[in-house]
Order: structure tokens, then C-alpha cells, then sequence
């Protein structure tokens, strides 16, 4: 059981302070993603060590009933024209929903249920986004800063990601001339 009576959570920047034991802190690098983006060619060293995402999490106990709370900071820059993204996923209990509230940066919020159909929401500094159950949920950082997103979800909702890298997004969304710009997968 976690004791969260010397955890602070920093609204500004996100950070999660306390035990270092309570905090789980994970991070991918754009090599560790590569297979996520739709055109890999071409990259440098440099490009596949650069930092894509990192999340922190408080670690507590995955049952049900249990809440789950963490800030995700989605780094900008393109891959080949495509925006950063996280790799994204519907929960494992697939019924599990979760908050979304938008710190810092800008981006989209790339939904899609489970036939495929796709929308989005604009994540903006204190925007506030409901993710239903059955949802599977992306962020993209279409801005030229960190995207920081904090995240509150059941604690036994676990992740299905295997579905995602089977099947993909039935979007993409690419920088043309400047802007977000869909591309439909099917
Ligand atoms: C967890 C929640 C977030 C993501 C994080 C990284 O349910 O949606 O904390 O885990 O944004 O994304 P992903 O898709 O790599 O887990
Ligand atoms: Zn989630």
C-alpha cells in the first residue's frame, strides 16, 4: 500500500516529488518507437537517440478501484514528416477510462474505438479530456515544446498495446506546410 502523505505534484511543470520507491519513471527513446512511424528511412544516430516520450507514475496498487496518476512528456519534432507521438493503446481492461488535463504545449489527442473510426481533441494548456472506455488514445505534439499531459485512470485498467502495433491508428497526422495534417490508414 502507498503512502502518498510526502508526495507533492507540481501543477506548472508536473513533477511528482516523494519517495523515489513510489515513483515509477520510465522513458523511449525514438529508436525504442522506431516500428510506430510510418517512414523510418534515412534516420541519423542523433535522430534515433533523441527522447520521444517520458512518463512518471505513482506506483500504487493495480486493483480495482484503484486510481492511477502520472504526468507523460511527449517531446517535439518529426520523423520523417510524421509528428511525435506516444505509442498509444486501449486499456487491457478494455472498459477502463481515464483523464487527460493538458499542462504545457500543444497537440492533438488522437482517439479511435473499435471500429476503427478515428476523432480528435486539441490538447492545450488546461484543456480537459474525458477518455472512455473501449477508447484506444494517442498524444501528438504538433507544438515546438514539450507536450506535458497529466493522466488519471483505473489503476487495474493495464495497457493492451499489442492491438495497436498489430493493427495501427486509422490515422496519421503529418507537418505539411507547416500544419497537422490527417492521413487516413484505413
Ligand atoms: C495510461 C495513460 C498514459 C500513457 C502515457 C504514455 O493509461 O494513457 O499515462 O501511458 O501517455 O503513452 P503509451 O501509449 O506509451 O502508454
Ligand atoms: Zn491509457
Amino acid at each position: 500500500m502507498i503512502n502518498l502523505s510526502k508526495a507533492t505534484y507540481d501543477i506548472r511543470s508536473g513533477a511528482i516529488t516523494g519517495k523515489d520507491s513510489e515513483i515509477a519513471r520510465a522513458q523511449r527513446t525514438i529508436s525504442n518507437t522506431l516500428g510506430m512511424y510510418a517512414n523510418t528511412e534515412g534516420l541519423d544516430q542523433a535522430t534515433l537517440d533523441r527522447l520521444n516520450y517520458r512518463v512518471e507514475v505513482l506506483k500504487v496498487d493495480e486493483i480495482e478501484g484503484g486510481l492511477q496518476f502520472g504526468t507523460s512528456y511527449l517531446y517535439p519534432g518529426t520523423i520523417n514528416g510524421e509528428y511525435f507521438m506516444t505509442k498509444g493503446h486501449y486499456h487491457a481492461i478494455s472498459n477502463r477510462s481515464e483523464f487527460y488535463l493538458c499542462l504545457k504545449g500543444e497537440g492533438l489527442l488522437v482517439l479511435m474505438d473499435r471500429d476503427r473510426r478515428w476523432w480528435t481533441e486539441k490538447v492545450l494548456p488546461n484543456s480537459l479530456h474525458y477518455i472512455p472506455g473501449d477508447v484506444a488514445h494517442r498524444l501528438i505534439n504538433t507544438s515546438d515544446e514539450i507536450l506535458t499531459v497529466l493522466a488519471c485512470w483505473n489503476s487495474d485498467a493495464g495497457h493492451d498495446y499489442a492491438s495497436i502495433e498489430e493493427e495501427g491508428f486509422s490515422v496519421r497526422y503529418f507537418k505539411v506546410d507547416g500544419k497537422p495534417t490527417p492521413v487516413e490508414q484505413g
